[in-house]
C-alpha cells in the first residue's frame, strides 16, 4: 500500500483491515458495539467486506439486500442477491431482502421509464429509491445506524466532483457520518478511509465469494470519470488520493466550511403515504414516482 508506505502478508493485511475499521468507527463515534447496525449490501466486494470485518469485530450487523431487476445479458441483480445469501447463510447472519417489483409492483427499469429522461440512464432513479429503500429498512429496523461500503475512491471522486462545482451544499455535508434526523437514520460509511483496491484485495484474500461484474450502468457513470482522473494522480503522485480526502476531513473539522444547517423541524413534512420524511408538500419523491404515469 503506497500510499501507507507499508507492505503486509495475508494474515497482516486482514487484521490491518479489520483493526483500521474499528479505529473509523471509533474515531467518527459511528457506533458501539452491541448497537444493532444495518449494512447495505449489494453482494458487491465493498458491501460484503464491510459486512466481514464488522462480523469479524463482534458487532451486531444484519445485511440488507435490494433487489433492484437489473438484467440485461447477465442477471445483474439475480446474482448479487445469490451472492448475499450465501454469504449471510455461510456465517448465520440475518439478511432481509427487498424486492422492488413484488413490493412496489416495478423494478428499475420500469420506475425509469416513469420518468423519460431517466430511461436510458436509470441512476438516478436508482439512487433515489436505494436511499429510500435503506432509510426506511434502518428506521423501522430500529437500527442504530445504516452502513455502506463507500470506500475512499468513492468519496474522493465525490469530493472532487463536488468541488470543481462548488457545490457548497452538498461539500459542507460529505463526512463519513450524517447524523439520524426525524425520521432518517444515522448514516456511516466504516470503510471511507480504504482504497478501493484494499476492499478488492480483502474480498479476495478472505475468500468472500462476491460478484465481479459491476452494474451494467455504471459504465455510464459520470463517478467514472473522476475516479479516473484520481487514479492518474494517484499513479504518478501515490498518496495523492488519500490526502486530498483525508485532508478535506481535517479542513472541514477546522471549520472551512460552516457546519450544516439544522434540519428545521418545522418544515419537516411527512409524506401522507408513506410516512417518510420529505421537504415538499404532498407524496414525496418516491411514491411520486409509483404514481407517475408513463
Ligand atoms: S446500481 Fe443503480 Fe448503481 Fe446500477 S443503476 Fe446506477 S445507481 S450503477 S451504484
Ligand atoms: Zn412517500
Amino acid at each position: 500500500m503506497r500510499q501507507h508506505r507499508l507492505a503486509l502478508c495475508k494474515p497482516h493485511f486482514l487484521d490491518w483491515m479489520a483493526a483500521q475499521t474499528a479505529e473509523t468507527i471509533e474515531k467518527f463515534r459511528m457506533f458501539r458495539p452491541g448497537e444493532r447496525v444495518l449494512v447495505a449490501v449489494s453482494g458487491g466486494k465493498d458491501s460484503l467486506s464491510l459486512w466481514d470485518v464488522l462480523y469479524r469485530l463482534g458487532y451486531t450487523a444484519d445485511g440488507l439486500y435490494i433487489h433492484l431487476g437489473i438484467q440485461t445479458d447477465f442477471d445483474y441483480s439475480g446474482a448479487s442477491e445469490q451472492a448475499a445469501v450465501d454469504f449471510a447463510a455461510a456465517r448465520g447472519l440475518n439478511l432481509k431482502i427487498v424486492n422492488l417489483r413484488q413490493t412496489y409492483g416495478e423494478d428499475i427499469a420500469g420506475l425509469s421509464a416513469r420518468q423519460h429522461r431517466a430511461e436510458i440512464k436509470p441512476c438516478s432513479v436508482c439512487g433515489l429509491v436505494k436511499r429510500r429503500v435503506m432509510n426506511q429498512a434502518a428506521v423501522e429496523g430500529g437500527y442504530a445506524a445504516l452502513a455502506t461500503g463507500h470506500n475512499l475512491d468513492d468519496e474522493a471522486a465525490v469530493l472532487l466532483a463536488n468541488t470543481m462545482e462548488w457545490k457548497s451544499e452538498l461539500l459542507r455535508r460529505q463526512y463519513p457520518v450524517l447524523e439520524a434526523a426525524d425520521g432518517f437514520a444515522r448514516k456511516v460509511k466504516p470503510f471511507c478511509r480504504f482504497y478501493e483496491r484494499d476492499t478488492a484485495a480483502y474480498a479476495l484474500l478472505a475468500g468472500i465469494a462476491y460478484v465481479e461484474e459491476e452494474c451494467p450502468f455504471s459504465e455510464r457513470s459520470k463517478q467514472l470519470e473522476w475516479k479516473s482522473i484520481l487514479n492518474r494522480w494517484e499513479d504518478e503522485h501515490p498518496g495523492r488520493k488519500f490526502q486530498f480526502y483525508i485532508n478535506f476531513l481535517h479542513a472541514r473539522k477546522a471549520g472551512l466550511f460552516a457546519p450544516p444547517p439544522a434540519v428545521n423541524q418545522e418544515n419537516r413534512q411527512r409524506c401522507p403515504k408513506c410516512g417518510q420524511p420529505t421537504a415538499s408538500q404532498g407524496l414525496c419523491a418516491f411514491c411520486r414516482l409509483l404514481v407517475e404515469d408513463r
